[in-house]
């Protein structure tokens, strides 16, 4: 047909640039939906099926609509975001099960309203946030960041949350305060996965101090201009997206800041597997596995792995002076 969709998508790259930053509006999902409609018009997606003309009703029917998230936005190093199909159907969230597949189906009726928030420990403010509190308060941005699984897959995600420095900022940490520790539900009628022996639940997870307030650290609550959908960790969820996927915690009913570093799920687990810091690192092998490169889900092939998943220039001052081949 003559074009050339490198180019199209050179042209909006551009346009949609401004990555990793604020926007002041949070893309709605019809955007992304009609961006695609304007790409269908352009003879991008020559053959493809119309998509239904009235809005989705809601994130299920969304998600259904195969071809519905086609990107038209980027990461600031120019990969397209994955598809809401991809995003909402390839989860981790052993809760539920630990078939990534699998999760979607059986977190469809996991109860999100009412949900509260206890931000708690070493801190002058403590308080009880009701998840509407929560996305009323605090600014809610566009974040398109790549997530890395310490499994070696990899996706592009356009996010919607807030700044968790601007939640701590509230609470006023005392100066013993050093980390944070999360908590995730823990409600074995929803969740099957709990009734697995084996794991140390609730799921919990930690930051330093330094890194829950830099500047990258969100608390994410949709994905794609949409609430977030509940296999992706609904209502509310850590994206920490330097550190390998396991660190980003979701469905957090508990924020405590605290003195010494918190136990963490995936360590209590396996320390020597997985440590506590999780800073995406190609130069060192998971013990099973390369860390060097990754797949892309929606590529063929794999592509190497950045360090700090590509968030260097904001987040390398955290680790100076640190060996982070030791201090994993
Ligand atoms: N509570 C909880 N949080 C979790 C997990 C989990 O099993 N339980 N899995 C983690 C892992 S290993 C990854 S890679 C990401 C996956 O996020 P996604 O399903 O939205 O892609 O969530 C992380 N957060
Ligand atoms: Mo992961």
């Amino acid at each position: 047909m003559g074009y050339d969709l490198a180019h199209i998508w050179n042209t909006m790259k551009n346009k949609f640039k401004s990555i990793p930053v604020k926007s002041s509006e949070i893309t709605p999902y019809s955007q992304y939906v009609s961006r695609r409609e304007f790409l269908k018009t352009a003879g991008v997606f020559s053959g493809a099926a119309a998509l239904a003309a009235c809005a989705p009703k809601g994130i299920q029917s969304a998600i259904s609509e195969k071809e519905a998230a086609t990107p038209y936005a980027f990461d600031e190093l120019g990969d397209p975001v994955n598809s809401l199909d991809d995003i909402a159907h390839y989860n981790n969230f052993y809760e539920f099960t630990e078939d990534k597949e699998g999760v979607a189906r059986l977190a469809q009726e996991f109860t999100t309203r009412p949900w509260t928030v206890d931000v708690y420990g070493l801190v002058r403010n403590p308080k009880t946030y009701g998840i509407e509190d929560l996305l009323n308060k605090f600014t809610q941005e566009e974040r398109i960041y790549r997530l890395r699984c310490v499994e070696a897959w990899s996706m592009v995600v356009p996010w919607t949350g807030f700044s968790l420095a601007s939640l701590l900022r509230e609470a006023d940490p005392t100066s013993d305060a050093k980390y944070v520790r999360f908590e995730t539900i823990h409600r074995p009628e929803e969740m099957p996965g709990l009734k697995s022996p084996f794991y140390p639940w609730p799921y919990q997870e930690g930051l330093r101090l330094d890194e829950a307030l830099n500047e990258l650290t969100i608390l994410a609550t949709g994905l794609y201009g949409l609430p977030m959908p509940n296999q992706d960790g609904a209502p509310i969820r850590l994206i920490a997206p330097w550190k390998y996927g396991f660190k980003s915690i979701k469905s957090i009913v508990r924020i405590e800041l605290v003195a010494e570093r918190p136990a963490t799920f995936w360590n209590t687990v396996n320390a020597k597997e997985y440590g506590f810091y999780s800073n995406v690192n190609p130069q060192r092998p998971h013990p099973r596995w390369s860390q060097a490169t990754e797949r892309r889900i929606g590529e063929f092939g794999r592509r190497s792995t950045l360090m700090f998943n590509g968030y260097a220039e904001q987040v390398a001052h955290l680790y100076e002076g640190m060996d982070l081949i030791k201090e994993y």
